[in-house]
């Protein structure tokens, strides 16, 4: 198939999943067209089955606001037919599936009809999309896709709850290359972040307000009181700042250190013993996913569909939203004992394996093939 994929090109999850996305169905013969502003980060290499095409908005003084709705349908039909793209799948409602069915309109004109696929991540519809300003048009482009699917069971909910929405929405979760998560590597370097006795905590975001980052330091500023300790914070955001004045003001500087965005995070996942994530709300947690393909237990909060991946007790532990207490005893449950820890680095490796693209990606295919086969 000619699949054209458009997604946010940035660090953030659904940027991430739709490129390895791509990347796998271009592995398995089909012809991917990434098409967004900027070549997505984890889009490394291109080839006779990937290709990149880059939206243009110029700058023009009249426009307060550029319009990227607008440069991305244009830039949809040029696509589809100079390629021939059969297919498009949108990652993240906002714009993506608004400028897709305005492409799909054009074309149909031309007497071209390409289906569209969109799928939901969570902002998109908890934060972004729900909001009065947006919430009609979101709602328009889900009902007039011709699949949706969501990243989790929890995600699929609050859809149905927060909008009306006519179509059917197909659970298809995040999922993850486990090859690329061999904690076999040669060159960890554990030794240049802590000494032998220090245990590795890790966070990784985006540093927005909902990931919750100031009970991460928090949560770490209690179990360093408690063994000794070294926080990894992985990222950059709006919420970097303050966090670096929080470990400041808590008198903790030498033992966090912010790495701000990376391309290698399973290198910083090699050596790390714990992930917190105690997000105000996640559809899914790709972090938490990564680090527990990497063996890496996770002590997260409880929200959106992060109970459909960490597994409470056996890949890690999940509390209340806030509840840092709670968090700070499930972290030292896991750490304090060598043997215990290596019990929950085994589970959440074996938790992992329930993602493995392998099983995944064909789902998606599947939804391509009887889409496309309703035309
Ligand atoms: O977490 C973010 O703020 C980024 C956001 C995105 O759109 O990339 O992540 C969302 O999509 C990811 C991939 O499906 C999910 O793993 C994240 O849980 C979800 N984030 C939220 O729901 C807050």
């Amino acid at each position: 198939m000619k699949i054209g994929i458009v997604c946010y090109p940035t660090f953030g999850g659904s940027g991430v999943v739709a490129t390895e996305l791509g990347l796998e169905l271009s592995k398995r013969g089909h012809e991917i067209h990434f098409i967004t502003y900027k070549q997505p980060v984890r889009l490394e290499l291109l080839s006779k089955n990937v290709h990149f095409h880059e939206v243009h908005v110029p700058e023009y003084p009249l426009f307060h606001y550029q319009p990227y709705e607008l440069a991305l349908s244009s830039k949809l039909v040029d696509m589809v037919k100079l390629h021939g793209i059969e297919l498009l799948h949108v990652h993240y409602a906002i714009p993506h599936a608004y400028a897709a069915y305005m492409a799909q309109q054009m074309l149909k004109d031309d007497g071209v009809y390409v289906p569209i696929v969109t799928t939901l991540h969570g902002t998109d519809i908890t934060l972004v999309g729900s909001h009065p300003f947006y919430k009609p048009a979101v709602t328009f482009s889900i009902n007039k896709s011709d699949a949706v699917t969501s990243v989790s069971e929890s995600l699929k909910q609050d859809t149905l709850r927060l909008f009306d929405i006519k179509n059917e929405i197909e659970v298809v979760p995040n999922f993850i290359d486990i090859e690329k998560h061999q904690p076999n590597f040669t060159d960890c370097q554990r030794s240049m972040m802590a000494t032998d006795d220090e245990l590795i905590i890790t966070h990784i975001s985006n540093f927005r307000e909902v990931k919750n980052i100031p009970d991460v330091i928090k949560v770490f500023y209690n179990i360093q009181k408690e063994i000794p300790a070294k926080l990894m914070m992985v990222g950059e955001g709006p919420e970097r700042e303050p966090a670096e004045n929080l470990v400041k003001h808590l008198g903790i500087s030498n033992k966090v250190v912010f790495f701000g965005n990376s391309n290698e995070i399973d290198r910083i996942l090699c050596f790390s013993d714990l992930f917190l994530l105690p997000s105000q709300t996640e559809s899914f947690g790709l972090a938490a996913l990564e680090a527990m393909a990497s063996s890496v237990p996770v002590v997260s909060s409880n929200s959106g569909g992060l109970s459909e991946v960490n597994k409470d007790g056996y890949s890690g532990y999940l509390s209340d939203v806030g509840n840092v207490e709670e968090m700070t005893r499930n972290a030292l449950k896991i750490l304090r004992n060598k043997e215990t820890l290596l019990v929950f680095k085994a589970n959440a490796k074996a938790q992992s394996l329930n993602f493995d693209l392998h099983a995944i990606v064909p789902k998606y295919e599947a939804i391509y093939e009887k889409t496309l086969s309703e035309y």
